[in-house]
């Protein structure tokens, strides 16, 4: 639907409701209708009113951006954070988001970076059972080529917030990307983990407006 099309909607529904309503007073005050008719009426006016709903908040949805509940908005993206009982590995994780029309969440820029870091780190829940151990998964995987992050929204990471030290390739098995929250962590800093290791809480993210 256009936004020309929406806008006509929303100029055309009271006068339509008031349409039906001062017909609806003529006809009791005739008292020529039936009770089926009243009946037909009163359906059509609530089909109507439900119509208008619908097309009313697809409207303020497309037109302010607005994500769907449980998500929450940051420039042109809406976030999922998965609750501290909802522990998926990288490969899990990934899948999850597909489910919801959206992708493991990437940090496309040190802004991006932080703000999904300021929404989880009060959420974070340790991984046991290394002791003082807390990550959130994200989108961006080394494993077609090591050293090379491509992300499952199909960009390249060109900024640099790797952990010290990191990224280690540990056992030359670790090709995923995660926030690390361990204690004692500078904010907003990368780990490179292996897909299977963790069981750890995972950002899931999809464009506004979809
Ligand atoms: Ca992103
Ligand atoms: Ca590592």
């Amino acid at each position: 639907m256009s936004c020309k099309e929406r806008l006509m909607l929303l100029i055309l529904f009271p006068l339509l409701v008031a349409s039906s309503e001062n017909g609806f007073e003529q006809i009791v005050d005739s008292r020529r209708c039936n009770l089926s008719a009243l009946y037909v009426i009163e359906r059509r006016l609530t089909d109507l009113a439900e119509d208008m709903q619908r097309a009313l908040h697809q409207v303020i949805d497309s037109d302010t951006g607005m994500c769907p509940p449980e998500w929450l908005p940051f420039q042109s993206s809406c976030y999922w954070f998965s609750p501290s009982d909802v522990l998926m590995n990288w490969d899990e994780a990934a899948e999850h988001c597909n489910t919801m029309n959206a992708y493991l969440a990437v940090p496309n820029t040190p802004a991006e970076n932080m703000y999904l870091y300021e929404q989880c780190y009060p959420l974070r829940k340790y991984v046991h059972p290394v002791p003082g151990l807390a990550m959130w998964l994200l989108g961006c995987t080394d494993v077609e080529n090591e050293g090379t992050w491509v992300c499952l929204d199909n960009t390249i990471l060109s900024y640099d917030a790797w952990k010290s030290g990191e990224p280690n390739n540990y056992a030359g098995n670790e090709h995923r990307l995660s926030l690390d929250m361990r204690d004692g962590a500078p904010p907003a800093v990368w780990n490179d983990i292996i897909s299977t290791e963790w069981n750890a809480q995972f950002i899931c993210e999809r464009a506004q407006g979809i």
